[in-house]
């Protein structure tokens, strides 16, 4: 979109552009990467939601990564090397020193980046390690329930150049949701799921049918992987739930 001044300095849209990939919640459209961010605890992660939120990024082309945040707390080496092993960028970070943030640096410069994870998690705060001038409210996570309190209100997006003048591109700050929401959030077709488990493709191509869905088929190759660890199984497991997901949303439409 592009947005001029007009005599009386109202804005005025003068061009849409075309978008390249768009998330309904929150609002955010022609983005290169996400950086999902996953606190090691409080609130603890959940691999099933991330996984969801990983397919949701490659089936629109958008690069994902995954920053662990309060590693300070607790560290998630096993969890992590999941992700490394399948090519996305992981980084452990204390939010509190800035240690490890250096990697988010590198991958939102020079794109159109927006972190996204549950509230409470430590968005706003890595924002503020990156950048300390830009002082983002940050909130108190409630021990009892796990949760953080939605401290951040509504998705802003930030010129990098006027947070640190070595840098460009956007970043976008938004407000956490809760794990129920991202319910709504899935739409990938059940029988295009496998191409947004990156992994799977290799043994994919050796599965008996064509068609095959991984899941009771016969000579499955991608089942058999998960059975010997080659794929992870807390993914694959992901990838059963969210097929069944999706075929009963699929049905009821
Ligand atoms: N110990 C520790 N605490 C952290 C770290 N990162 C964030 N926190 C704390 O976690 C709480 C929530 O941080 P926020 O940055 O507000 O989290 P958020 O993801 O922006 O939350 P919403 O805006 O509600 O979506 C704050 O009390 C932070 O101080 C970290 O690396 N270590
Ligand atoms: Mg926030
Ligand atoms: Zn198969």
């Amino acid at each position: 979109m592009i947005v001029e001044r007009q005599e009386n300095h109202e804005p005025l849209i003068s061009e849409i552009l075309p978008r390249s990939n768009f998330l309904v919640r929150p609002p955010l459209a022609n983005l290169d990467g996400i950086v999902f961010v996953i606190s090691c605890c409080d609130p603890a992660p959940n691999r099933f939601v991330l996984d969801k939120l990983i397919a949701i990024a490659d089936s629109k082309g958008i690069d994902p990564m995954i920053a662990f945040t309060k590693k300070d707390l607790r560290q998630l080496d096993e969890l992590a090397d999941i992700y490394r092993s399948i090519g996305i960028t992981v980084c452990m970070v204390n939010n509190l020193t800035g240690e490890g943030a250096d990697i988010v640096r590198g991958f939102i410069n020079g794109r159109v980046t927006a972190f996204i994870g549950n509230s409470g998690v430590g968005k706003s705060s890595l924002m503020n390690a990156l950048f300390p001038h830009l002082e983002l409210e940050t909130g108190v996570t409630s021990k009892k329930l796990g949760r953080g309190k939605h401290t951040t209100r509504q998705a802003q997006l930030y010129r990098l150049s006027e947070l640190d003048s070595s840098m460009s591109g956007y970043a976008a700050d938004t407000p956490g949701f809760s794990t129920v929401d991202t319910e709504r959030y899935c739409r990938i077709p059940a029988g295009e799921l496998d191409n947004s488990f990156r992994e799977f493709a290799e043994f994919a191509e050796k599965c008996r049918f064509a068609d095959c869905a991984h899941i009771k088929e016969k000579d499955c190759a991608v089942r058999a992987a998960a059975e010997r660890g080659k794929i992870a199984l807390s993914r694959y497991e992901s990838y059963l739930r969210m097929y069944e997901e999706a075929s009963r949303i699929n049905d009821w439409e």
